[in-house]
């Protein structure tokens, strides 16, 4: 890391996840537009104060119901979001025997190998992507590319940060895609059958305390009454409520 951070700083999460994001540029981890996806996803952040705000929460619940009762689920991992949450995910991968996929918008073959080593090195279930042998209807090479054990075959996939294009081509093969965008006007995020609009370095961790905790039958419950539609509402009313108050306007 270059930069000092003092530990009392008042920004230091968000400095931090900065450096490990450039560091990533720099060790061939991350795409170099992953610095301008970061930057957009910080300004949502700031909207959002910075936390997990309620109808988060209630995303985060549908999206550990959702997995907890998936039979082939499958956590697709990027470039910003292992070097931001590799370490939550692969702990979540293990504890619920849940295969991770690297799966990049960007591909080339390097990136994709130390992808795959980057994220074996957290010890995870499984880490799929190194033989993507299958493709995903309606998408071009090589972004169709995907391991026929892994994203192909999956029922429900957690795919944060996603790209709109692929979020819909998912979504067209029957699959339940679970998405985690800061920005809840994204593509992606209306695309999506759950989008939870949080910082994937807090949501990550929060899907798995809640996939520890819900039974089946809780499960079932949560998913019944979850509408991505709605969720995605109150996340903008969250936010306008938000601005209100802070302009003293309220
Ligand atoms: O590693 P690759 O090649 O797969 O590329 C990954 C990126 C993220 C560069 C690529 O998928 C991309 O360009 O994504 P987009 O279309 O810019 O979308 C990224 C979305 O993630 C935006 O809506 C951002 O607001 C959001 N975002 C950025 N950082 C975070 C975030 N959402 C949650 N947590 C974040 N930390």
């Amino acid at each position: 890391m270059k930069a000092d951070i003092p530990a009392d700083h008042p920004r230091r999460g968000s400095l931090l996840a900065r450096e490990a994001i450039a560091d990533g540029v720099d060790s061939g981890l991350v795409d170099r537009t992953g610095l301008i996806a970061h930057g957009r996803g910080e300004a949502f952040d700031y909207l959002l104060g910075e936390a997990t705000p309620p109808p988060a929460m209630m995303a985060i619940d549908a999206a550990a119901a959702s997995l907890l009762l998936a039979e082939r689920p499958v956590i697709s991992v990027n470039g910003n979001t292992a070097v931001l949450s590799g370490k939550a995910l692969a702990s979540l991968s293990r504890a619920h025997r849940i295969p991770l996929e690297v799966n990049i918008f960007h591909r080339t073959e390097e990136r994709m190998a130390r992808l795959v080593r980057f994220m074996e090195d957290f010890n995870p279930h499984r880490v799929l992507g190194l033989d993507a042998d299958a493709t995903i209807p309606g998408l071009a090479q090589p972004r169709s590319r995907c391991s026929s054990d892994g994203i192909f075959a999956s029922d429900v996939v957690l795919v944060p940060l996603e790209d709109g294009d692929r979020a819909q081509a998912l979504v067209s093969m029957g699959k339940t895609v679970v998405t985690v965008d800061l920005n809840p006007l994204s593509r992606t995020a209306r695309m999506a059958s759950i989008t939870i609009v949080d910082n994937v370095v807090r949501a990550i961790p929060a899907v798995h305390e809640r996939m520890d905790a819900l039974s089946l039958e809780e499960a079932e419950e949560v998913l019944g009454s979850f509408v991505n539609e709605d969720n995605l509402a109150a996340s903008l009313l969250y936010i306008e409520e938000r601005l209100r108050a802070l302009s003293g306007k309220r």
